[in-house]
């Protein structure tokens, strides 16, 4: 076991796992499943065994068995004939949260760039880059997987629009935990009284998407009452008189007709925030899904940044942690405009993918381009994203479909190939926790005939012409990922627990020194070199320069009338612990923590519609219906009901297997930035069924 307490402890027995203790091994990749449950994937009788070739008409679902050889040779010779009769472009690869493991992100990201094709896509499409790429680089010139709460060092915690407590991994909430039993006053600003919320000091529930108007209006006060870091904004920020414009429109009413939170305590908030020592934020998915998604985020990281939070102690820190094993080669993208590169120019340029939302309308209108052909690889698109009939409708018209999964997802009903993956226990790789570093070694064999998803990858780029890029074995992947660094392979080579890896010091203010910047002078590498209130960025996009603030299009206040229909805000997917998205509900000891998909509602609005407790219903948006059972309490304000995600797939129990949360959802309602779709900002109704 690693130091870092992240290793797994195996029993085996007869070379099959009897107990696990601690985590499958990579964190990011899959639920944080212990003993039982992990015993019960590893070994479902629901996994594939072997590649499969589809025999009958797409659609039907008849697959015969096959081989290695003959499911790849398929495969390359199908993307090839494309690429010939097409170019490369009509080809796309979207990976899901399957392909998170350390190997595939380091090495295999943009894969099919060497094909020709610059259609490599990811469920970034709908997750994470906002937080972490088009709201902190625009505005700090860092990327925001770098910029991490300094909770040891906090006296306030701000845990906005995440919930650590039912998100996997289970990193972040015995930080938290600590920090208030150390004394630090922890606040929660979200829709629900969300688990993290149910132990924080304060909860302060805000109307879905609405957290931009919230942050302006706190901006006001400080900016009004002159409580921010002078120093910072005189000396380091760009646009500060312009947002000092734009704020006085939030109102300390204003902002409570649109939030619902309370004025005083918009108020009292700011005031808090600015004359708190050091306050950190846990902020992630509860900000990405609104009309302005993007630029929501980008106003909660400038209350911090004016308010002298940003890269202090105790604050938003600058954590410029080394992860040693960064290729040395990266292959350019294709020099062709990716799919969704007109609706997401800024997305597709600073993420290098293209944009899968917008998959669907290219390959059904043919426009740019034709697009023939999809490898979907550890990823339930149809659960996920919204709209799945129209994906169906797409996946129908291909020339070729491959999938890369352990399970039969849904997509297997329109593949010409499926190709069987190995779990994280059937496979030797590598893995970082924190700033320690192990080799994982295989704990058993692989199940049936399945095999690591790298190696899949690395033969098919053989028999596509470009194999010498990638690795031909798992050692031989080690090797080239720490091809610089031979001396600390040596070394973990012998210390099967991890070795720690040499940090830099912690420093803060770190702008002041120059190590921010390439060219190591002080301030940021944005084009301004100080922090962007106004992004040039974003403006040399056609995007607003402000982070301004638009209220959900499909809310109360926009559109009234459909509001008389439709009553309550809907918002889905919050994170349950049970499941990985679609993934785990078909395990028996995890379906029983929570055997059926939830729409968690308030009394009041239960009461109005005659709804109690565990009773069967439907949520109707003006895009379908979908059924789910009601929870029926106080842990959501009345007027708002949140729908549970992750059922659609047909490998799952009954319950959740008909109820996909994502007929509800809209594939054209979207932020315009990042493109992600407004998840928790709809509206709807509730029937009992
Ligand atoms: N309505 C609504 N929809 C949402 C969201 C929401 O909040 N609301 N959240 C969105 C977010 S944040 C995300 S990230 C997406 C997630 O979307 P997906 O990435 O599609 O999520 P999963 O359902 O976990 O699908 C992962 C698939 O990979 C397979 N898999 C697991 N491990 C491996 C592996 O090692 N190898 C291979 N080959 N396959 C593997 C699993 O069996 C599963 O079929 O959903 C999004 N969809
Ligand atoms: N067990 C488990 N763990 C997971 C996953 C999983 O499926 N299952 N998925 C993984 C993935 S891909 C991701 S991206 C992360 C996501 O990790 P988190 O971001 O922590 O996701 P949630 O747990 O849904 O927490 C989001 C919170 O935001 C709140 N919220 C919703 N709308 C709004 C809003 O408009 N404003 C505010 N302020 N709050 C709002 C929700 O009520 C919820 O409490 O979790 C990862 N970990
Ligand atoms: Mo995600």
């Amino acid at each position: 076991m690693c130091p870092s307490g992240c290793a797994v402890i195996l029993t085996l027995k007869d070379g099959k796992i009897e107990d696990i203790k601690a985590d499958a091994g990579n964190p990011y990749g899959m639920l944080c499943v212990r003993g039982r449950a992990a015993r019960e994937i590893v070994y479902s009788p629901d996994r594939l065994t072997s590649p499969l070739i589809r025999c009958g008409k797409r659609g039907e679902g008849c697959f015969r068995k096959a081989s290695w050889e003959e499911a790849l040779g398929t495969v390359a010779e199908r993307m090839l004939r494309i690429k010939q009769e097409y170019g490369p472009q009509a080809v796309v690869y979207h990976g899901g949260r399957g392909t998170f493991e350390q190997s595939m992100k380091d090495l295999y990201i943009d894969w099919l760039f060497p094909f020709g094709s610059p259609n490599h896509a990811s469920v970034g499409s709908l997750c994470a880059f906002a937080s972490f790429l088009l709201a902190p680089v625009p505005t700090f010139g860092i990327n925001g997987r770098t910029i991490k709460p300094d909770l040891e060092n906090s006296n306030m915690v701000v845990v906005w629009g995440m919930n650590p407590r039912t998100s996997s991994p289970p990193f972040l909430f015995p930080r938290i935990k600590k920090a208030k039993k150390r004394g630090a006053r922890v606040v929660a600003v979200d829709t629900m009284f969300s688990e993290t919320a149910k132990t924080a000091d304060e909860w302060i529930p805000v109307r879905s998407g609405t957290d931009g108007a919230l942050a302006l209006g706190m901006l006001r006060t400080i900016i009004n009452e002159e409580l921010y870091d002078e120093d910072i904004v005189m000396n380091w920020t760009h646009g500060f008189n312009e947002l000092k414009d734009y704020v006085q429109q939030f109102t300390p009413s204003e902002v409570e007709r649109l939030t619902l939170v309370p004025a005083e305590r918009v108020v009292s908030f700011a005031r808090e925030l600015a004359s708190c020592k050091s306050v950190s934020l846990v902020q992630f998915t509860g900000l990405e899904y609104s009309n302005s998604s993007v630029q929501n985020i980008r106003a909660v990281y400038l209350l911090w940044a004016l308010t002298g939070h940003f890269d202090e102690i105790g604050g938003m820190v600058i954590d410029r942690q080394i992860q040693p094993g960064a290729r040395k080669y990266k292959p350019p993208m294709p020099d062709i405009e990716p799919i969704g590169h007109r609706d997401f120019p800024f997305y597709c340029d600073y993420t290098r993918q293209a944009h899968y939302t917008r998959f669907p309308h290219t390959v059904l209108s043919g426009f740019p381009y034709p697009v023939k052909g999809v490898i979907i690889h550890g990823a339930a698109t149809l659960a996920n994203y919204p709209d799945p009939a129209r994906f169906a409708r797409a996946y129908s018209s291909l020339d070729l479909m491959v999938v890369i999964d352990r399970f039969p997802v849904s997509e297997m009903a329109y593949a010409d190939v499926v190709l069987p993956a190995t779990t994280l226990f059937e496979i030797e790789s590598y893995q970082y926790y924190g700033d320690y570093i192990r080799l994982r070694q295989r704990l058993i064999e692989p199940f049936g005939e399945a095999r690591n998803d790298s190696m899949i990858l690395s033969d098919l780029a053989n028999r596509l012409g470009y194999g010498h890029l990638y690795p031909k074995t798992e050692r031989g992947l080690i090797e080239q990922i720490f091809v610089e660094h031979p001396h600390l392979l040596k070394q973990l080579d012998c210390n099967p627990d991890g070795v720690k890896l040499p940090q830099p010091e912690k420093s803060y203010r770190k702008w002041e020194k120059g190590l921010l910047r390439k060219d190591g002078k002080p301030g940021f590498e944005t084009p301004s070199g100080k922090i962007e209130i106004t992004s040039s960025i974003l403006a040399g996009y056609g995007y607003d320069a402000l982070p301004v603030y638009n209220d959900p299009i499909e809310g109360p206040i926009k559109d009234p009338e459909l509001n008389k229909s439709y009553p309550l805000v809907l918002n889905t997917g919050a994170r349950i612990i049970n499941a990985y998205h679609s993934q785990h509900l078909n395990i028996p000891s995890l379906v029983r923590i929570q055997d059926k998909p939830q729409v968690i509602m308030n009394r009041t609005d239960a009461d109005a519609r005659g709804i109690k407790s565990g009773d069967r219903v439907i949520v109707h948006t003006k895009r379908g219906k979908v059924r789910f059972w009601a929870s029926v309490g106080v842990s959501i304000p009345p007027g708002t009901v949140e729908a549970n995600k992750g059922g659609g797939e047909p490998y799952q129990v009954d319950e959740w297997r008909n109820s996909n949360v994502n007929y509800l959802t809209d594939l054209d309602n979207c932020d315009p930035i990042s493109g992600y779709p407004v998840f928790k900002a709809l509206m709807c109704e509730v029937k009992k069924a």
